[in-house]
Order: structure tokens, then sequence, then C-alpha cells
């Protein structure tokens, strides 16, 4: 079995992306927290951009699992994307220049795609192991749902696919080794195609 794990480039001018950092370190410690071999993509922060990379990425290795990690400014817990939706909204310009605004992620495609990853299996394990974490309803409008709504569209919503989307939180909210460990958890859960228990995942808001 072959999981790809994406993470992106710096933006907004921080030095970092603990998306990426967490993706490498899946990638050095594959066998030991995954079993088996995990390739780690980093993605450029532009939209279109990252999916071209990350297709490249795909086509190259043919992955069994597909998980796309951003940074969430401001999270506080690692948040498993339910849905990516076809559209791009974005607050600032993207590493490139572009700030497109109310324009689709794919003309005429669906207005959404759902996950294919065990969110609720991997949600009840992430928590076992004390570790922040909820499932997120959205994904924004940036580049993150950009590349999250062109991955399940071209690929992830396949038959036997299983892609999907996880946003972390800064490294000084939740330490390197914890995010790549409920990474881990997610990567394995989808590899078993465990199903999702009843587990509730909501918000009052
Ligand atoms: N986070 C941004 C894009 C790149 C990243 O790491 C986002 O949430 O859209």
């Amino acid at each position: 079995m072959t999981v790809v794990v994406s993470g992106f480039e710096p933006f907004d001018g921080a030095g970092g992306n603990p998306s990426w950092e967490t993706a490498a370190r899946l990638a050095e410690r594959g066998q030991e927290l995954v079993g088996d071999r995990v390739v780690a993509v980093r993605l450029p922060v532009t939209f279109g951009g990252a999916w071209q990379v990350l297709d490249a990425a795909i086509r190259a290795h043919d992955p069994d699992v597909v998980v796309a990690l951003g940074l969430a400014g401001g999270a506080t817990r690692v948040r498993l994307e339910r849905v990516a939706v076809n559209v791009r909204d974005a607050r600032i310009p993207d590493n490139g220049g572009a700030q497109p605004v109310d324009v689709p992620v794919v003309a005429g495609a669906p207005v959404g795609y759902w996950s294919t990853l065990p969110l609720k299996a991997s949600l009840a394990a992430i928590r076992a192991a004390d570790v922040p974490v909820e499932v997120s309803s959205t994904a924004g409008t940036y580049v993150c749902n950009d590349v999250f709504y062109a991955l399940m569209h071209h690929w992830g919503a396949g038959p036997g696919r299983r892609a999907g989307f996880v946003h972390v939180p800064g490294s000084d909210v939740v330490p390197i080794e914890d995010q790549a460990m409920a990474v881990a958890a997610v990567v394995r859960h989808a590899l078993l195609g465990t199903p999702d228990p009843v587990l509730a995942g909501g918000t009052e808001s």
C-alpha cells in the first residue's frame, strides 16, 4: 500500500508551515507510524498550482490513500475536514499574487464533495491518543479548500478511493509529533477501511 500525504509551503509572511513538517515526519516514520510507505509532497500555496503538484505525485506513486494537510491559523485542535466546496474566495493573495473572489474551483462541477476518509473512526482514535481533535464542516475558501476540492473531484471520490483533508494548528498549540500521530491514525483507518462509528462530532452553532 502507498500513501501520499501533502503539506504546504509557508504563506502570509510566516517562516514555516507545520503542515509540511508533519507530512515530512510521516514520510520519515511511515513504516513505524502507519505500517506502510508514506510519500510526502510539498505544495505551493497557489490556487490551481497546489493541485498540479499533488496530481503529479498521485500519477507518479499510484497511492491507495491521499491525505492533504494545511495550517489553520488560530485553530486549537486538529480538524478533520468533512466537505470541500466549489468556490475560491481569498481574503489575502496566494503566494503567486492571485486573489480570486467568488469563482468556482472547477466550473460547472458539483457544489461540494464529502471527504472519503473514515472521519469518525479517526476522531475516536485521535481522542484516545489525547490529541485535541474535531470534525470541521468547512475548510474555508482559500488554497486548502481549493486543493481539497480538486483532489476529491479528480481522484478521491472514485470507487474504492480514500482521500481528504486535515487542517492542523500551529506547532506551539499541538506539537508536530502529536500532529503526526493524529494524521497517522487517519491513514491507518483509511487503509483498513474501518467503518465509521456513530459518534457525535457536531457543535451547537
Ligand atoms: N493553509 C491555508 C493554505 C495553505 C495552508 O497551509 C488554508 O487554510 O487555506
